[in-house]
């Protein structure tokens, strides 16, 4: 007898083009509960859902897909994400903020980290898109959290709002994450790069902060 072969990444990344960008909800969401199952979801994430994002961009801007089919996949997955964020949360864990800088309407990266965090046993508190930095300092004061993870595509979002930033990093680690993050940003901002992919970027924060704020470890991960 023989063992049925793995669907792949890249056969995985097809069957959600040919099901949400043919507006197919019920089907995306049938391969999407395929891969979590059969990949796991830290993999699932990082070998297929976000690459397929990255490859809606590419075909949205070659203009082989529409606006209408770009969002639809999104808003569908961004679904899905959400349903997983914060589904394995422990009320003992570590505490991170996670939040997109003002203007800055790209959050799937930052989801992600959130899933994994959860997954890891922290306790997050999600901001999402575009989030004022006098908001995001309220919640720090009030909250008091281990971690802020900050995302931006571009490094003048981090650098327009630096002041800001240096204000909430008297107080707590701030982690910069995404395109936007650099040393220079970091720097000026004194804060941390949060270097790869938001599935690593999730494992380096519970590495340096996590193990110490709460004696979690790896071997805790759910
Ligand atoms: C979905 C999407 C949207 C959605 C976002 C919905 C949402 N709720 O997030 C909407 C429709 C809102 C949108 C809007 C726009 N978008 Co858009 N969008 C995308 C798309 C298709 C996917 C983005 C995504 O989630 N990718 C998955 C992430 C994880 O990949 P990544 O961004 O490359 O991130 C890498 C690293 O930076 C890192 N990372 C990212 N985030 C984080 C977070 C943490 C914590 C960590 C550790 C790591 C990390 O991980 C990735 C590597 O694995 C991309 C295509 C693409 N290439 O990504 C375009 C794309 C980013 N968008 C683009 C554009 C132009 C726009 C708009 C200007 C369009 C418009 N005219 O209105 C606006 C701008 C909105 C704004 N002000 O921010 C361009 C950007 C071009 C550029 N050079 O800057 C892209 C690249 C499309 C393209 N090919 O042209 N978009």
């Amino acid at each position: 007898m023989t063992t049925p072969r793995r669907t792949t990444p890249r056969e995985w990344m097809d069957h959600l083009e040919q099901t949400l960008e043919a507006f197919d909800e019920t089907g995306g969401h049938r391969v999407l509960t395929q891969v979590f199952d059969e990949l796991g979801v830290e993999d699932a994430l990082s070998y297929v859902v976000l690459p397929y994002l990255q490859e809606v961009g590419e075909r949205w801007s070659a203009g082989s897909i529409g606006v209408a089919q770009e969002h639809f996949a999104s808003n569908v997955l961004r679904s899905r994400l959400s349903v997983l964020m914060g589904a394995d949360e422990r009320p003992e864990g570590p505490l991170a903020v996670l939040a997109c800088m003002p203007g800055e309407q790209h959050e799937f990266g930052l989801m992600a980290t959130s899933i994994v965090l959860s997954r890891l046993g922290w306790r997050t508190c999600y901001l999402g898109a575009d989030t004022p930095t006098a908001e995001l300092a309220l919640t720090c004061r009030t909250l008091q959290p281990e971690a802020v993870v900050v995302a931006a595509r571009r490094a003048t979002a981090f650098a327009a709002h630096a002041p800001a930033l240096r204000r909430v990093a008297r107080t707590t680690p701030v982690h910069l994450a995404a395109s936007g993050a650099n040393d220079d940003v970091v720097q000026l901002c004194h804060a941390t790069l949060l270097e790869g992919d938001p599935v690593q970027g999730a494992h380096t924060l519970h590495g340096t902060l996590g193990e110490s704020a709460s004696g979690l470890d790896e071997s805790t991960a759910v």
